[in-house]
């Protein structure tokens, strides 16, 4: 693909220099917090904790968002709906651009446009993905799962690491480490979209690969590349912030914390993060409820238009299988995800997808299946999550290739891990080693009724 370099745009203080600002006021709160208070007590663990996958326990500090499990996700303190009303919009958009969505995940402001417009040219300068990273997912057999593509383009992004390289280097120190891990973040979150580009247009597309057009946003360019007409264009904004963050917990961002926290540079650490993402209990959900979706077509209504009945007796044949309604459910949320909602309120107010016959079977099944979880027991949350509306959109603008949405997934995914770790650094994060104990321990701690401290 050609280079693409735009002429900086100047600004006052670029988002380095501000975000080295919000990271010098930060280090005292952190430092003081181990120092004076490092020994308050923030949570307990039970046994069933300890075996049933770590579930709620306050063990991660991030500031960059926050899931309350009744109202959802917040990113920096703001809603979905405060998010996008506050950040500055993409010309003729009512969206936010993604660049100026990563400026406020990394510092917590509001961009200006000119700040945002410094952001977008960083990402255009930064873009360049070197042709081997082409070459290698090239040389994957061509029904390898667009996620083993994407995670291999990143990963073999790592023999440029600028982290990797400066951690060997006498200038690289403890103070310092986040810059050179702020320009791989950089160079990644603005390469990944370019690389899940050249693998739709590799796997779907025929190998017909669009060059990048300069001038567009990073939305936009997505949607140029794949080859989408001007009204996906907010599809992709709106789609890349909401999968973004979810808070540090998840499989996807804690997996990247974790590779991390050994220091491994942010391709080696997003590389694994992508792979967690990959699992169907994960992002890989997204394609699991197309797919749902479409076998219940085919199996339950060829002859006959979808009903609450067809859809009830449907899901319980899928539970009485002993397999998960893909897209419903949380490890944390109680409620309707609030990134369903955003997504189900697009689809309600674009004509023309509000009345798409897809569209109205996923709000059918909206209607019918926290009943049938309910009355299976077994969920402890019912209601859909951001799978369960996420694929709809995309086969409505014709991305009807569902095994790439997870891929749509962890490109946006991408803006809170980087946003993550870079702070990870920056605070000194340590490298994660939770203790782990035997099964005949936890039977005498049972025994006794509880472990003794002392
Ligand atoms: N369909 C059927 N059973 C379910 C579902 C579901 N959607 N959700 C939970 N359960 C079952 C779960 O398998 C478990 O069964 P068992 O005791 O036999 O092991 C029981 O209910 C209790 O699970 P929970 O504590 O409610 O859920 P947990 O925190 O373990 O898991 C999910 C959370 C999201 C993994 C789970 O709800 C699920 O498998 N959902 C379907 C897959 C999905 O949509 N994943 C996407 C999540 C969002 N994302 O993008 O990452
Ligand atoms: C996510 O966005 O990562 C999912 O909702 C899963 C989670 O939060 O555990």
């Amino acid at each position: 693909m050609a280079p693409t370099v735009l002429e900086p745009v100047k600004v006052s203080i670029t988002l380095k220099q501000t975000l080295q600002k919000k990271i010098e006021a930060q280090r005292p709160h952190t430092a003081r917090l181990v120092k004076e208070f490092g020994k308050v007590i923030i949570d307990q663990v039970t046994i069933d904790q300890a075996i049933g996958g770590a579930r709620d326990i306050r063990c991660l500090v991030t500031d960059i968002s926050y899931l309350d499990p009744q109202e959802g996700i917040r990113f920096r303190g703001k809603t979905i709906p405060e998010t996008f009303a506050a950040l500055p919009k993409a010309a003729g958009s009512d969206y936010p651009t993604v660049e100026s969505f990563w400026y406020f995940l990394l510092t917590g402001d509001i961009p200006t446009q000119e700040q945002v417009d410094e952001v977008i040219g960083e990402w255009k300068v930064r873009q360049d993905v070197p042709q081997y990273v082409f070459n290698a997912i090239r040389a994957l057999p061509r029904d390898s799962h667009p996620m083993v593509m994407l995670s291999t383009g990143i990963l073999a992004m790592q023999k440029d690491s600028k982290f990797a390289k400066a951690y060997h280097e006498a200038s690289y120190n403890k103070n310092n480490a986040w810059e050179f891990l702020y320009e791989d973040a950089s160079d990644l979150v603005a390469r990944i979209p370019i690389i899940a580009a050249f693998i739709y247009n590799l796997k779907y597309r025929g190998d017909n690969q669009i060059p990048i057009d300069p001038k567009k946003d990073m939305g936009a360019n997505f949607a140029h590349m794949i080859g989408q007409k001007k009204d996906y264009e907010d599809v992709a904004r709106m789609y890349f912030i909401l999968h973004s963050d979810h808070e540090s917990g998840n499989v996807s961002a804690h997996t990247t914390h974790l590779v991390h926290s050994a220091l491994s540079d942010p391709y080696y650490a997003y590389s694994a993060g992508l792979n967690g993402l990959a699992g169907p209990l994960h992002g890989l959900a997204n394609q699991e409820v197309l797919d749902w979706t479409l076998k219940f077509q085919d199996k339950y209504c060829r002859d006959s238009e979808p009903t609450k009945e067809l859809v009830t007796k449907a899901l319980w044949d899928t539970l009485n299988a002993g397999h998960v309604v893909p897209g419903y459910g949380h490890a944390v949320l109680r409620k309707t995800d609030p990134r369903y909602m955003a997504q189900r309120e697009f689809c309600l107010k674009t004509p023309g997808l509000k009345d798409d016959p897809l569209f109205k079977l996923v709000s059918m099944i909206f209607e019918v299946a926290p009943g049938v979880l309910t009355e299976q027991g077994k969920a402890k949350n019912p209601w859909p999550n951001v799978d369960a509306q996420s694929g709809v959109i995309q086969w409505y603008y014709g991305v009807t290739e569902w095994d790439f949405y997870t891929v749509l997934f962890g490109v946006g995914r991408a803006l809170g891990c980087m946003a993550n770790i870079t702070w990870d650094r920056a605070l000194g994060y340590a490298i994660e080693r939770p203790k782990s104990v035997t099964t005949a321990m936890l039977e005498k701690w049972a025994d006794e009724g509880g472990r003794k401290t002392s």
